[in-house]
């Protein structure tokens, strides 16, 4: 049998490279060698507000963009969290096992909770939730960017901690970091990583910029007072875009040496603009065409959503009985 891997992403926004880079690329590669569930995770969008239209759009945006990206409804499930009820339900359970001071201790809720006057409980909650979402399916691995290993740290703690509590019940997941791309910077401000909620003006390209959006903001991104790309002294946003150039094309450090030292930043921005733009438009052409079946993106959640619920009932079920909860 083969193992299981679950991941997730926010309809929060618009999907960016750095997802892409992080995240999504990896998605479509394991598909042949794991059983893969691929969660639209709405309800964690709703931790902090969302315009109910733009995230009911945005829901199946994330599908086309899926599909688009290859990934194959026939050998992996694509789900929504809130079509299937035991998400919620097993994240009940599992926050009657976690410390609040481990919620409190996590790097992304510090960074949102400094965003907001007034901080939703369901910020600090998210953890708990994302340890849900993973557990409800055993996933194995969880191919992830690097700014969810605390999270998946957390998420074991928890899986741990219910185990010794009531008896071996979930798999402890192991996190499956890419080696080039786990994390992308902004191209406006290279010490903050690029994120959907921080999408004002130059801070990301997303996947659906059309070529001179894309390009523009690739040209404006900040670099330093350098003239020329040095791999030792060159700064944040040099090695971003160096880092962007060399997930997209997949090659070596030493590759990326002979083509890039000594290039002056206005043609290695050139050339990443390129490379960019190049490499989005298959992904752009293809999306427009599942976007325009409404009928069959509706089939593939549905039947996702299927599948996904028939594992996630027997783990709720399993879980609440090992408590002595009524089942
Ligand atoms: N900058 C990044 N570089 C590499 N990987 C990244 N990921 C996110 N940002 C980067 C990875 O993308 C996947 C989906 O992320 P998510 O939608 O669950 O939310 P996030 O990690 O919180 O991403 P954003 O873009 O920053 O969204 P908002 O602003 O809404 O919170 C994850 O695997 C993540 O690691």
């Amino acid at each position: 049998m083969k193992k299981r891997v679950f991941t997730a992403a926010q309809p929060s926004g618009n999907v960016h490279i750095g997802n892409y880079l992080g995240a999504f690329r990896q998605w479509a590669a394991v598909q042949d060698d794991y059983e893969c569930i691929f969660g639209i995770v709405d309800m964690h969008a709703i931790t902090v507000y969302q315009d109910p239209k733009d995230l009911s759009y945005r829901t199946r945006e994330f599908a086309a963009i899926l599909l688009a990206l290859g990934i194959d409804p026939a050998k992996s499930a694509i789900m929504v969290q809130s079509a299937v009820p035991e998400h919620a339900e097993l994240a009940w359970l599992l926050t009657c096992v976690t410390p609040i001071g481990w919620l409190q201790r996590m790097t992304q809720f510090k960074t949102k909770a400094a965003r907001y006057e007034e901080v939703l409980d369901g910020l600090l909650q998210y953890p708990v939730l994302m340890a849900a979402d993973i557990l409800l399916y055993n996933a194995s691995i969880v191919p992830v960017g690097d700014d969810q290993t605390q999270h998946l740290e957390l998420t074991r703690d928890v899986a741990d901690r219910f185990n010794r509590l009531y008896g071996e019940t979930f798999v402890l997941p192991a996190t499956k970091l890419p080696t080039v791309g786990a994390r992308i910077m902004g191209l406006d401000d290279p010490t903050k990583k690029m994120s959907k909620s921080e999408d004002v003006g130059g801070h990301a390209v997303t996947l659906l910029d059309p070529p001179e959006v894309a390009r523009k903001k690739i040209m404006r991104a900040q670099t330093d007072s350098h003239p020329e790309v040095d791999f030792q002294l060159s700064g944040p946003g040099v090695k971003n875009l160096l880092q962007i150039y060399q997930a997209f094309e997949g090659l070596s450090d030493d590759a990326m040496k002979a083509e890039f030292a000594g290039m002056r930043y206005g043609d290695l921005k050139k050339r990443v603009a390129e490379c960019v733009v190049a490499r989005l438009q298959p992904i752009q052409a293809r999306f427009k065409e599942v976007m325009a079946d409404e009928a069959g993106l509706h089939r593939v959640l549905d039947e996702g959503n299927a599948r996904a619920r028939t594992i996630a009932m027997e783990t709720v079920r399993v879980a609440k009985e090992r408590m002595g909860l009524f089942v």
